[in-house]
């Protein structure tokens, strides 16, 4: 086990309202890749990995001191719920019934902050961004990781056009991860 000075990552998992699959549309999900820019912007953190799912959403980030995950997640996801719920409001989209609870505030997120949990060593860092990105594949909604849009698979496979920029603490680059990537295929037989 690599413990790596200063490797303080948090492996966030949060989901929509009742894991329902509020994130199932191609152009939610597409608004929730500019809500994660508009935080990129806004809030002082590094983005390592992340995908959307149809009712959940993985994140691997490093925090800046001082400033607390919870503000960076909220700046992340509220905004993002009111603009979604306020135009199913205007819709008058069924789904409101499915989302609205006790007290009739409708809600996009799952209460609560979800799952959270620190990755200090770094090839626990390394399998938790494969595993991210392969999401997708084992859920049936993409062939291959890069096939899925909505996550920084194709980042990481050197796609970079058109997607949401990834930091790269410690120096990692593409061709280290892509070099981890291969000895691990090559140590399980996958790559002759
Ligand atoms: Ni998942």
């Amino acid at each position: 086990m690599r413990r790596r000075e200063g490797l303080d990552a948090r492996f966030l998992t949060f989901s929509c309202y009742n894991r329902l699959p509020l994130l199932g549309n191609a152009r939610i999900r597409d608004q929730f890749v500019e809500a994660i820019v508009a935080a990129r912007r806004d809030q002082p953190f590094q983005l390592i990995a992340w995908v959307v799912m149809p009712e959940h959403v993985h994140m691997m980030i490093l925090p800046s001191p001082g400033h607390p995950v919870s503000r960076v997640m909220s700046a992340l996801k509220r905004p993002f719920a009111e603009v979604v719920v306020g135009r199913w409001r205007e819709l008058k989209a069924g789904v409101l019934h499915r989302i609205t609870g006790e007290g009739g505030r409708a809600r996009f997120w799952q209460p609560g902050g979800g799952f959270d949990r620190n990755v200090r060593d770094e090839a626990e860092l390394f399998r938790e961004i494969a595993y991210i990105h392969e999401n997708p594949v084992e859920r049936g909604l993409a062939e291959k990781a890069t096939d899925w849009a909505w996550s920084s698979a194709r980042w990481y496979a050197g796609q970079c056009e058109g997607t949401v920029g990834v930091d790269r603490p410690w120096g990692m680059t593409q061709d280290r991860f892509l070099e981890g990537e291969r000895r691990k295929a090559e140590r399980s037989g996958a790559l002759k």
